[in-house]
């Protein structure tokens, strides 16, 4: 059986492949970012990371995060979010609650405050509906730091917003005057 030190350790692989660098395995990712799950299996095992169908799915199904997904037909994955290769994940513009939350380190406060909230490498602004999601965000920066980011105003201004199918909020960029500091920190 597969403990769950070696569920991680593929889970993190799979984000590296689908997410950042699909050469490393020599696999190719769609324009929305689906990969077929046999080449991906032949290839991940190829490269020496050993994993069969049945792990693939319980990953898919257990992630905390759901942080992949199969087409209906499982034949095809992709990552749900946190791409930095460009592609179109096609989710619907949506209608978002009046605030999210964008967990940084509070090294980053300075700056974004001077400039917004940028896309860094990845394709998007993340940002999570719930101030609990943000703080384990902001941690893998560092001391973690809140921002409120009014998300309902950006909307009433045009901005566009979708959310991936695990629950996490995309935007391009956030300017600064749609962000307030976290009364609560
Ligand atoms: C910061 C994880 C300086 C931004 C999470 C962040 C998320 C700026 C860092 C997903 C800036 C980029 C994404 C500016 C933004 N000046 N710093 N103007 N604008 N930043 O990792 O949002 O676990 O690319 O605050 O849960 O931390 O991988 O983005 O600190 O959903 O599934 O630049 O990744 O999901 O860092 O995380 P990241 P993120 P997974």
């Amino acid at each position: 059986m597969i403990n769950e030190k070696q569920i991680t350790s593929i889970s993190k692989f799979l984000s590296l492949v689908l997410r950042h660098q699909p050469e490393i395995i020599d696999i190719e990712l769609d324009q929305n970012g689906w990969t077929d799950v046999e080449t991906l299996l032949e290839k991940s095992n190829r490269y020496g990371i050993e994993i069969d169908k049945e792990t693939l799915k319980h990953i898919v199904e257990t992630n905390s995060k759901k942080r992949f997904a199969f087409n209906e037909a499982f034949d095809r994955i992709r990552a749900s979010q946190g791409h930095s290769v460009e592609i179109e994940l096609g989710y619907a513009s949506q209608k978002p609650p009046e605030i999210l939350f964008h967990g940084t380190g509070e090294k980053s406060v300075t700056s974004i405050l001077d400039t917004g909230l940028e896309k860094q490498s990845r394709q998007q602004v993340h940002l999570s509906a719930d101030l609990e999601t943000a703080i384990k965000v902001g941690q893998r920066h560092g001391k973690p730091f809140v921002f409120i980011v009014l998300a309902e105003q950006m909307f009433n201004d045009k901005f566009e917003f979708f959310v991936s199918e695990n629950g996490v909020w995309l935007t391009d960029n956030v300017p600064t005057k749609y962000l307030k500091q976290n009364d609560e920190e």
